[in-house]
């Protein structure tokens, strides 16, 4: 059997050992583990011209079938020539046993579930609205839905360098707002400083923005703002 297709009918079997340590026993019917994406690239979904003028098509085409294409790429590679360590683990399972040293599958690993998530935190048609619990704890969490979108713009903007903004479960089993450096997810335990589960993920390396948007990463921020699926987003809570 393939490594590859190992890795896939390995399953599902781990991945609650792995989100004990992360959100704890006592969060009841809060999240009980991340989104266990796949290792190849999913459809987009919607054209790369559907989130057009906030974000432009030619960089959702470069953005995904060179950017996150080449992540995926470059991660099976590096599964494939792994020393086996990695055989029959979901995603989210290593990246929560990744130590900072592990660098080919820390980026690309990485970097395909943040796009993975990020195609899907986006819609089409505009924003929907938080509703139900979701935003209840919004709210409770930040005050209003209104200052977590600040707060979440402003760890985007002060991301220095390249990187993402995130909006996690956290350990506690808290929402919270954080953010990362290059293509490092909140479930890399071993190596980011507030680990947890995303629910929201927001890309600003200039890949991300840099053609329509040139230096002006704040108006980015506020297009992405204006097209989260909040729906996706309530799912991942509840994962
Ligand atoms: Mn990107």
């Amino acid at each position: 059997m393939k490594k590859r297709t190992f890795i896939k009918l390995a399953g599902t079997v781990g991945a609650g050992m792995l989100v004990a340590p992360i959100v704890g026993c006592g969060s009841g019917a809060k999240a009980a583990r991340p989104r266990p994406f796949g290792f190849d690239q999913e459809p987009l979904g919607y054209d790369v011209a559907a989130l057009a003028p906030k974000i432009d098509a030619v960089t959702m085409e470069i953005h995904y079938s060179k950017h996150h294409a080449g992540y995926v790429r470059k991660l099976n590679n590096a599964l494939r020539t792994s020393d086996g360590a990695h055989d029959g683990k979901e995603l989210i399972e290593l990246l929560a046993e990744l130590s900072p040293g592990q660098t080919a599958l820390r980026n690309n690993g990485g970097g395909h579930y943040n796009h993975t998530l990020y195609w899907r935190v986006l819609t089409p048609g505009g924003a929907t609205t938080p509703e139900g619990v979701l935003k209840e704890e919004l709210e409770s969490t930040f005050g209003s839905v209104e200052a977590f979108a600040d707060q979440f713009a402003a760890a985007g903007a002060s991301q220095f360098g390249s990187g993402w903004a995130w909006l996690i479960r956290n350990s506690e089993g808290q929402l919270e707002v954080t953010s990362t450096a290059n293509q490092d997810n909140p479930l890399m335990a071993n190596i980011v400083e507030r680990p947890g589960i995303p629910l929201l993920g927001m890309d600003v390396w200039e890949h991300a923005y840099y053609l329509n948007y040139q230096n002006r990463r704040k108006d980015y921020i506020q297009g992405f703002l204006s097209l989260i699926n909040w729906d996706e987003v309530a799912l991942n809570a509840k994962f």
